[in-house]
């Protein structure tokens, strides 16, 4: 019996690091808060919010912008470093129960069916991040902090992305927490897949408390859409 065949091609997923695939979120606010204290500014959570997925040096001058401080490039160069000297001793913790609820399951689907998988992380520490959870060899090209030159909502980050998949960005799913990555997302042409609150992330096409509210059927369709 003749079986007509149609060759659907690969899809690019696009993953960002920090609140979809590990809550690093909690650290960065604990090292954030620490530096902002002790040169006497105050930070809240709700003022993290605002640092998801905005590039480390946009998140100091965030913070001393708020509370009216100014510093010389020394001083603010040696405040990054501290912060990061911080960050690093929390993530330095870090293991595979860190990696948030289904992220798993989707990952080993989306390799069970072929499609390429990619990360694209305002992070510069993202590549030791996937180590410690033992989820590198799980990506096909890592994209982070170090390979852009424009932070969120430039789309730099996802397109590179795209690129090292060797996906045409209109044929990408960019799965992001942050309503600036799903901007980026939007205006690089891709599917954007919110993770979290559905109002901070209404930009988003689609949008999903967490990975356990997503199914399998939802993943098959956006391979075949
Ligand atoms: P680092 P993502 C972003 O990662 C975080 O959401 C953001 O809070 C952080 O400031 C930024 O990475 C830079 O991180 O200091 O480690 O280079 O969400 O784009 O994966
Ligand atoms: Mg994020």
């Amino acid at each position: 019996m003749f079986q007509q065949e149609i060759f659907m091609g690969k899809k690019g997923f696009i993953f960002d690091l920090d609140g979809v695939i590990v809550d690093t979120a909690k650290y960065h606010y604990l090292a954030w808060k620490k530096l902002a204290n002790d040169i006497g500014i105050s930070f809240s959570e709700s003022q993290n919010e605002h640092l998801k997925g905005v590039s480390r040096i946009r998140s100091l001058e965030k913070i001393l912008d708020w509370g009216g401080v100014r510093l010389n490039q020394e001083d603010f160069n040696e405040l990054m470093a501290k912060k990061n000297e911080d960050y690093l001793r929390y993530i330095k913790t870090m293991n595979e129960n860190e990696i948030l609820p289904d992220v798993k399951k989707i990952l080993n689907y989306l390799t069970q069916k072929g499609q390429a998988i990619a990360l694209g992380s305002a992070s510069k520490n993202a590549r030791s991040i996937l180590s410690m959870v033992s989820l590198k060899d799980e990506f096909d090209a890592i994209i982070d902090g170090n390979d852009v030159t424009k932070a969120k909502p430039d789309p730099e980050v996802f397109l590179k992305a795209a690129s090292a998949i060797n996906i045409k960005p209109e044929r990408c799913i960019v799965f992001e927490d942050s309503l600036a990555g799903i901007q980026a997302a939007n205006t690089a042409n891709m599917v954007s897949i919110g993770i979290g609150d559905k109002d901070t992330l209404k930009e988003a096409e689609y949008v999903f408390k967490d990975f356990t509210e997503m199914d399998i059927d939802f993943i098959e369709f956006l391979i075949e859409r």
